[in-house]
């Protein structure tokens, strides 16, 4: 028997992926740029056992199947391949927030998963390898690998970190206006995007520019040009969802309400940025010196049922 465990932060992205290459192989059609977050985190344990006739899944401390399952045992596959084994394993995961309702839940859960089944058949890999068996499961966990601010290039194998400078002591506000699961997983609705909306051929290039323009700003400091670069990728993002058949939307009434009131606060002098990525809630970018207000700010406002506060997060580590 062989066993480890493992705690990967979640993310989430500055500058958004949505939409997968057709090289296949769950490469994405666009760059992202992600924050990993200390205080979203997943521990999950994997226990190879020569007794067990199947894997097993348990999420939350619910036993899995069908997609969930299938996902899970396909990271486990392709690691086994590696290893030259055919042990199958339980696999424990433990997310300390809502799981699947848009809080990259699959990011830190995929990312803690690959790691932690690395370390029980004691493959050793370098964690861009890693980093690249998490990207198939799940483009987003590629980048949970690593710690701070990361990039995952276009159609690129796995995600690096970025150097960012050190003026950025960044923090992120989430403003969580519902705890509930998502209606429409991200994989299917980025599939439905690309099938039908007019506007994803624009989102595709588009993309690449506001990569750039929040890179540029990361490692220059500039944090206005950061948060900007990062409400363009996401109302570009949203628009091609929104003009898909049939449309596609993720919010609620209460995430209107988390954007005007940054936009208040913003007319006031505090610089904040918001972003939404598939879900209804508001993630809101802020410095330091800022961040009560805008934790404050925000605590109020109809519909926000939690404000979760987060500093940078290190890379997933083996515990
Ligand atoms: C992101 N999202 O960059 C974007 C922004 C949601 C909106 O990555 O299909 O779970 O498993 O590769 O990584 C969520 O999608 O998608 C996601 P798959 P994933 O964070």
């Amino acid at each position: 028997m062989a066993e480890a465990s493992a705690v990967a932060c979640s993310n989430i992205a500055l500058v958004k992926y949505w939409g997968k290459s057709e090289r296949g192989d769950n490469l994405t059609a666009v760059p992202s740029l992600s924050l990993t977050l200390d205080a979203l985190r997943t521990t999950t344990r994997v226990r190879f056992d020569g007794a067990l006739l199947q894997d097993r899944v348990i999420l939350d401390g619910v036993r899995q199947d069908g997609r969930a399952h299938a996902r899970v045992v396909r990271v486990l596959d392709a690691l086994r391949k590696l290893a030259g084994v055919s042990l199958r394993a339980e696999v424990r995961t433990q997310n300390d927030f809502p799981t699947a309702s848009g809080l990259a839940s699959s990011a830190s859960g995929f990312a803690a998963l690959a790691l932690a089944a690395d370390g029980a058949l004691g493959l050793g890999l370098s964690r861009a390898e890693v980093s690249a068996v998490a990207r198939r499961a799940s483009a987003s966990a590629a980048r949970s690998l690593f710690g701070g601010f990361v990039e995952l290039g276009r159609e690129a194998d796995h995600a690096a970190p970025v150097a960012a400078s050190d003026e950025l002591d960044l923090r992120m506000v989430i403003a969580a206006t519902t705890l509930s699961p998502k209606p429409v997983g991200s994989t299917e609705g980025m599939l439905h995007t690309a099938a039908t909306s007019p506007y994803y051929p624009i989102w595709i290039r588009e993309s690449q520019d506001c990569f750039e323009a929040g890179k540029q700003a990361l490692l220059t400091g500039d944090f206005q040009g950061l948060g900007l670069a990062m409400e363009r990728s996401t109302w570009l993002m949203h628009a091609s969802m929104l003009a898909a058949r049939p449309a596609l939307f993720y919010w609620n009434a209460a995430t209107w309400r988390v954007i005007e009131r940054v936009h208040a606060l913003r007319q006031s002098g505090v610089a904040a940025f918001y972003t939404m990525d598939a879900g209804p809630h508001v993630k809101i970018l802020v410095r330091r010196a800022e961040f009560a207000t805008v934790r404050d700010g925000i605590a109020g406002v109809p519909g926000v049922e939690r404000v979760i506060a987060s500093g940078p997060g290190p890379g997933a580590w083996l515990l």
